[in-house]
């Protein structure tokens, strides 16, 4: 029995250093020390043994049990040791070198100007509402006092659908009407941002397709004066408290009577340069009080309220505002002139 015990010990070690991984260990430990192993075995026939024998083989096998339990708890070890050591072979990682910078996005320029405007505007009391890109005829032009063939209607050069009656809107203009028709007869004080398309001769100043925002108040009593303190307001704070504002007669056929607003050219203070043509000052916006045929195809009654409306455009806002000297950079998609804002 004692030779059998030393040949169990003498396998179990040749089969431990045979063991390579956690798993392989695992069939080891139950192949020698588990319940149906040899030694387990050896141990339920103890009480069978003659006494004198009995106490012999009892001792032994108890050290071959503590002696193959440390040699596995080694090994066991031994093993954790070595896939670390593997891991930190492999997984070397140097925290020394320098990051890869993540290229960042930014708001496009047009974009930047256009929340900034908007910002104001909600400051100063006006939602922001948004209408259709794609337009009816009548929207685009009839309902704002431009009936078929009136001449007024080659102030805006039209992108016609192959639908009859349907145009891509030149100005933001005709969501006026929606407004007013979803609204009548509560006040409205709303802008109304967007994209405008015209078939138009792109040039440094003119794109086919540009941003305008749209501003639109309706209510009882509003006159001229309000629309030019409102608009006097914006100005100071989009370029500044110092900024110089003046008003020039126009014409829009919606609205009557008309204007458009120039600040003073801040690149020469008004003494006159290449940017503002050697005037002085530059045009930012058409405005003027809503002419009452549009008020009543908006659902208003003329005789009892009045309002006032104002188109600007971002584009030609940020143009001046960063002295860029080209429209047609704006949906270029070059990155270095995006990369400057
Ligand atoms: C209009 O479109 C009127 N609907 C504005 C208006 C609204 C007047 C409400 C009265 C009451 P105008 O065509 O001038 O007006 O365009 C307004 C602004 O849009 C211009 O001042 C300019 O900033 C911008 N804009 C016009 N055409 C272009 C273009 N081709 N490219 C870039 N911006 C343009």
């Amino acid at each position: 029995m004692l030779d059998r015990l030393d040949r169990i010990e003498k396998d179990a070690a040749r089969a431990l250093i045979a063991a390579k991984d956690e798993a392989a260990l695992q069939g080891w430990k139950t192949k020698f020390l588990g319940r149906s192993s040899e030694l387990g075995e050896i141990f339920d026939g103890l009480r069978e043994l003659p006494k004198e024998e009995r106490r012999a083989v009892g001792k032994r096998v108890n050290e071959v049990k503590t002696s193959l339990e440390s040699a596995h708890q080694a090994r066991l070890q031994e093993l954790h040791h070595d896939s670390m050591m593997q891991s930190l072979r492999e997984e070397r990682l140097d925290v020394t070198l320098p990051g890869r910078p993540i290229p960042r996005g930014r708001i496009h320029p047009a974009n930047q100007t256009l929340r900034q405007i908007l910002a104001i505007w909600a400051d100063m009391g006006f939602q922001v509402y948004r209408s259709r890109d794609v337009e009816t005829d009548e929207y685009n032009f009839g309902l704002l006092n431009m009936p078929p063939h009136h001449p007024a209607r080659d102030m805006w050069d039209t992108f016609f659908t192959n639908e009859p009656g349907i145009v891509l809107r030149t100005h933001t203009s005709p969501g006026q009407i929606h407004v007013m028709r979803e609204r009548a007869p509560e006040p409205v004080r709303v802008v109304l941002p967007g994209m405008c398309y015209r078939y138009e001769q792109i040039t440094a100043r003119a794109e086919i397709q540009f941003n305008q925002v749209e501003g639109l108040a309706v209510g009882r009593a509003i006159t001229l004066a309000d629309l030019k303190g409102t608009l006097i307001n914006f100005a100071r704070r989009f370029f500044g408290q110092g900024v110089r504002t003046r008003f020039r007669a126009d014409h829009f056929p919606f609205t009557e009577p008309s204007a458009e607003m120039d600040i003073e050219c801040f690149v020469c203070s008004g003494q006159g340069c290449s940017i503002c043509k050697h005037t002085g000052w530059l045009e930012i916006l058409g405005c003027g009080m809503v002419h009452p045929t549009v008020l009543a195809n908006g659902g208003y009654d003329p005789e009892k309220y009045s309002g006032f409306a104002f188109g600007m455009g971002p584009e030609r806002i940020t143009m001046l505002k960063h002295r860029i000297e080209d429209i047609r950079h704006f949906w270029a998609n070059d990155l270095r002139f995006l990369e400057q804002f």
